[in-house]
């Protein structure tokens, strides 16, 4: 790091090569890539005071991992793989934070990264070819590659219903969950939302919470996790098949270490079908949609298995009328993230659980003492549980200020929604990589694998980038205008956009621009997109000397 060229009046920025913002998986691992295999000078900026990105801040309770453990993980490294071991099928929050402070420790990565640093603005100057990033503290940094390492999922929703500020008990949202945990014995808790995380909430709240009211808004699917330590034998078949079970990863549309069947949920009778349907329940997981290799593309293959998981929900929860509340799913089976759980509907059985439809009844006001509904009911409350999501993809970007070439700002540039090539550049942003940014497959992938991905491909590109002399890369506006166009073909090619209010689309943000976000073609087919683009060249980029 050296002391840089200052604008008169501010103060001096810190120099380095590249600037990561975040230190999660993909802070780490970009860090590690740019400092220890390019020898780059490379500073992280963390808001939080330590690492784990989206992880050190969703400590809300039952927080767990959906991915299995054993790919929930770094690949990069033989001896890592060989030195970590998982202790449970789905890791909890608490162990994938020994597992990134390890990494952090292991891999030396801490002294590059500075904590308690939230990054507010960053601006390219366009004679100096350099971005210059300014923080909450009015520090500033000044690098030639600026890397947005922000996570998809990072940027809280808090939805505006009037009367918050008046409400006498204490609040909380799931994604900024306090460090010393909450204390919910004796008192009566309202929890609001009920997608992956509020699922995964439930159980644990109702475990102490004198009552807990859910406040379902869409009701959803849910398969269970079955979470359970791992054996010894499936501990030693991790650690003998680490090369087989990463090879698996790659070769999947979804990063995750199983294949979807090839076959069709129209070949099967219904008998057999039901019979794959129960065994891939009583497996669990997120494996529950590669059952078939149509129940994304295919309404009435999706059809099978939707009613067959609607059954389930009415078999488990003994008062009819709250199986069909909770049954009551208007979306297509996995359209929507897909949860996994850990009895969250059998947990809707315990005297101290009720449920509000607020679709029927939408939640008009909090008051000093509770929720009311638009029916008149009111629900007195000593904690709100806000399981209300993200501002997913977009929300962790735009909420840093940043200007690329010619004073345009990010924020004017997807005024109509997002636009990148690859998910990897914005045009009119010379040398700013967005890690898992919007277009890329990222959230409908298993996270790291999609990250490991970016990552390798953003560090060899700047070692192309800096042998052959070139000191500018911009995507070009025209190969983002096609790459939107196949993001939205193939996300059109799925039944996904008929989830009309899922965060894919940005449905849940009021006032966010509709567009599907994320690449829906696949990783596999992703890897070998950014593979080609590479081997070509960096095609439909713009390289300048
Ligand atoms: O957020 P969500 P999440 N009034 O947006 C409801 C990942 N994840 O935090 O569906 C009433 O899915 C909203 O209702 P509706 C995973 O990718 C991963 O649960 O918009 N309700 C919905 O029920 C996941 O998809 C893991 O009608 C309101 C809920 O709040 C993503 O994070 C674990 C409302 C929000 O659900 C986000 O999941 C957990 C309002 N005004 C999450 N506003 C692991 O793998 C929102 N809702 C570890």
């Amino acid at each position: 790091m050296t002391l840089g060229s200052t604008v008169s009046g501010t103060t001096p920025a810190a120099d380095f090569d590249a600037l990561i913002i975040g230190a999660g998986f993909s802070g780490l691992y970009q860090l590690y890539c740019l400092r220890d295999r390019l020898g780059l000078s490379a500073q992280v900026l963390e808001a939080g005071d330590g690492v784990g990105g989206t992880w050190y801040w969703n400590r809300y309770p039952g927080a767990r991992c959906d991915s299995e453990s054993h790919s929930y993980c770094y690949t990069f490294s033989k001896e890592l793989l060989e030195e970590w071991e998982w202790s449970e099928r789905y890791p909890e929050q608490p162990e994938i934070m020994r597992y990134l402070n390890h990494v952090t420790d292991r891999f030396d990565l801490r002294r590059d990264i500075r904590f308690g640093t939230r990054v507010t603005t960053a601006r390219f100057d366009d004679a100096a070819n350099r971005w210059t990033v300014e923080t909450e503290a009015g520090e500033r940094y000044s690098a030639t590659y600026l890397i947005t390492a922000v996570g998809c999922l990072s940027s809280t929703n808090i939805p505006k219903i009037p009367g918050l500020e008046d409400f006498k008990g204490e609040w909380y949202h799931t994604g900024l969950w306090p460090h010393g945990g909450v204390d919910f014995a004796g008192k009566r808790v309202g929890q609001i939302g009920t997608g992956s995380t509020g699922i995964q909430a439930v159980p644990v709240i109702a475990e102490t919470a004198k009552h807990l009211t859910v406040f379902q808004r869409t009701a959803n699917y849910s398969i269970p996790a079955h979470n359970a330590p791992l054996k010894p034998e499936f501990k030693r078949y991790v650690k003998e098949n680490h090369p087989a079970i990463r090879e698996l990863m790659h070769s999947t549309a979804n990063g995750h270490p199983f294949a979807i069947e090839d076959r069709s949920a129209h070949d099967l009778t219904p008998e057999q079908r039901e019979a794959v349907y129960e065994a891939a329940w009583a497996k669990g997981g997120l494996q529950f949609r590669a059952s078939f290799r149509d129940l994304l593309v295919d309404k009435a293959a999706n059809d099978t298995a939707a009613d067959f998981l609607k059954r389930k929900i009415r078999e488990i929860v003994k008062d009819p009328q709250t199986a069909a509340k909770l049954s009551d799913i208007d979306h297509p089976f996995a359209t929507k993230r897909p949860p996994i759980d850990s009895n969250y509907f059998g947990t809707y059985n315990r005297p101290n659980v009720s449920l509000v439809d607020v679709r029927a009844a939408p939640i008009e006001r909090i008051t000093p003492t509770g929720i009311v509904t638009r029916d008149g009911a009111s629900y007195d409350l000593d904690v709100i549980v806000f399981a209300t999501g993200f501002d997913a993809m977009t929300g962790p970007l735009l909420s840093i200020d940043i200007t690329g070439r010619d004073g345009q700002s990010l924020k004017d540039t997807w005024s109509a929604g997002p636009r990148t090539y690859l998910g990897l550049q914005v045009a009119g942003f010379p040398n700013l990589f967005t890690v898992t940014g919007p277009g890329s497959p990222s959230v409908l992938c298993n996270m790291p694998v999609a990250i490991e991905q970016h990552v390798e491909w953003i560090t060899d590109c700047i070692a192309h980038l800096r042998a052959s002399g070139v000191k500018r890369i911009e995507a070009s506006a025209d190969a983002a205008d096609q790459w939107v166009d196949e993001v939205n073909a193939a996300a059109n090619a799925t039944l996904l956009p008929l989830a009309n209010h899922s965060w894919y689309l940005g449905a849940n943000v009021p006032g966010k621009p509709r567009v599907f976000m994320p690449y829906a073609g696949g990783m596999a087919r992703y890897r070998g997109i950014c593979n080609d683009v590479a081997a070509k060249g960096y095609e439909g980029f713009v390289l300048s000397r």
